[in-house]
C-alpha cells in the first residue's frame, strides 16, 4: 500500500511535545516499510524522523487537547498547521491508497468521507472533551473500520463508540532496549512531567520508600515537579532529562521498578512496554491502558488508583518479580513487528470496507 502519515499538529516530530504519538509513528513507519509498504510523512516544520523524508509543513501549532476543559469547543488557529497538512495531502491524495491520521483533532475526522484515498485514524488518547468525543464517536459509526485505538480501556472511555473500532495495542523495537537483570536500582518514572501523568505521586512514593526516583521525560510543567518536591522534602528525586527512545533503552534497565501513576486514562502506556523490555517490572494504578499490559504478580503489580499505601507496599514486594519474565512478555506480545502487522491488517480491512 502507498500510505500517507498525517502527524500530530502540536509539535514537530522529535520535539517530544507529541509524546507517545512520536514513538508510535516512528514504530509504524519502520514496521510498515519492512512489510513492503511505501510511507510518506506530513508533519510540522522542524520534524525529524531517521530514515524518512518528511514533508515539512508550516503553520500555527495546534493547542494540545489535554489542556482543554471538557466543555471546550473545537478550536483551530489562523494559519493552522493542521489545515496546511491536510490541504497538502488533499492535493497529493492520488499518490496514496490510505491516509493514516495520528492527530487527535476534529478536522481530519471530518474529512474522512471526502477524500478519494481512504482516510483512517489511530486515536492516541482517551476521552478528553465532549466536542472531540462527538467527532470520534460519529466517525466510528459513519465510516466502517475508520477508527483504531490502542486499548480496551481507551475505547471504553468513549460512550457510544461503534463496536467496529479496532484495538491494535502498541509495540517497541526490542533491539533498542537493553535487558538488565539487576534488582537494586532506583525507582523510575518516564513521561511528560505534567499533572495528568501524576509525577507528584511518584515523588511521594520515593519519600515513603526511601528509594531514589529517576525521572526521564520532557519537563513540560516544572512548577508541578517543584511543588511535588516541596510537598515531599525527604524524597530524593533527579530529573534525567528528555531522551530519545534509543537513549532510554540504554538507561531504563538500571531501575528496580517503573512507577505508573497516571491521573488520566492513558490510551496505552508505551513507557510500560519500554520498561518491561529492559527487564524492569511495572507498578501501575488500575487505570487505563497500563493496567491491561501489566500481568499482576508476573510482570509487576497493579494497585487501586491513587492509593499510595498500596503502591509503596508493591515497591517493597517487587523483588519477587522475575525480570526475565518482563522482557519475555514484551517479546511475545508487544514487538514492533506484531504491532505493525496488526495495523497492516486494519488498513487492509479499511481499504476493503470502501
Ligand atoms: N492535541 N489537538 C491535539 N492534537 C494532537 O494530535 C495531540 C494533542 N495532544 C497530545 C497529543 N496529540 C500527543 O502528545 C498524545 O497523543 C500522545
Amino acid at each position: 500500500m502507498r500510505i500517507a502519515f498525517a502527524s500530530t499538529p502540536v509539535g514537530p516530530l522529535g520535539s517530544g511535545v507529541g509524546g507517545g504519538v512520536e514513538l508510535t509513528l516512528e514504530i509504524l513507519a519502520n514496521g510498515l516499510k519492512k512489510l513492503g509498504h511505501s510511507i510518506e510523512i506530513f508533519a510540522p516544520s522542524g520534524s525529524v524522523l531517521a530514515g524518512f523524508a518528511v514533508n515539512q509543513i508550516d503553520g500555527t501549532l495546534q493547542t494540545p487537547t489535554q489542556d482543554a476543559d471538557r466543555g471546550e469547543p473545537i478550536s483551530i488557529a489562523k494559519g493552522s498547521v493542521l489545515e496546511n497538512i491536510w490541504d497538502k495531502i488533499w492535493r497529493e491524495q492520488d499518490k496514496f491508497d490510505v491516509v493514516l491520521n495520528f492527530a487527535y483533532d476534529a478536522l481530519p475526522m471530518r474529512l474522512t468521507g471526502l477524500f478519494r484515498a481512504r482516510v483512517v485514524h489511530l486515536v492516541s488518547m482517551a476521552s478528553l472533551t465532549d466536542a472531540m468525543d462527538g467527532v470520534i464517536v460519529e466517525t466510528s459509526i459513519r465510516y466502517k473500520a475508520a477508527i483504531a485505538m490502542h486499548s480496551r480501556a481507551q475505547a471504553e472511555s468513549f460512550s457510544g463508540l461503534s463496536p467496529d473500532v479496532r484495538i491494535v495495542g502498541s509495540g517497541v523495537a526490542l533491539d533498542n532496549y537493553q535487558f538488565n537483570g539487576s534488582v537494586d536500582g532506583a525507582l523510575g518514572f518516564v513521561g511528560r512531567v505534567s499533572a495528568e501523568k501524576g509525577v507528584e505521586d511518584a515523588v511521594a512514593i520515593a519519600e515513603r520508600t526511601g528509594l531514589p526516583l529517576k525521572i526521564w521525560g520532557l519537563l513540560q510543567d516544572n512548577d508541578h515537579l517543584q511543588r511535588a518536591k516541596s510537598r515531599y522534602p525527604r524524597a530524593s528525586v533527579s530529573h534525567e532529562g528528555f531522551v530519545t527512545s534509543a537513549q532510554l533503552g540504554r538507561v531504563l534497565g538500571q531501575c528496580r521498578a517503573l512507577l505508573v501513576t497516571s491521573k488520566w486514562v492513558e490510551a496505552f502506556g508505551n513507557v510500560v512496554i519500554e520498561a518491561l523490555a529492559c527487564g524492569v517490572p511495572v507498578i501501575a494504578y488500575r487505570r487505563g491502558g497500563p493496567a491491561e499490559i501489566v500481568v499482576d504478580g508476573q510482570t509487576g503489580f497493579t494497585v487501586e488508583p491513587d492509593n499510595l499505601t498500596q503502591m509503596a507496599e508493591a515497591v517493597r514486594r517487587i523483588g519477587r518479580i522475575k525480570r526475565a519474565d518482563c522482557r519475555a512478555h514484551v517479546t511475545s506480545n508487544y514487538s514492533s513487528e506484531s504491532f505493525a502487522r496488526k495495523v497492516e491488517n486494519w488498513l487492509l480491512e479499511a481499504l476493503a470496507a470502501i
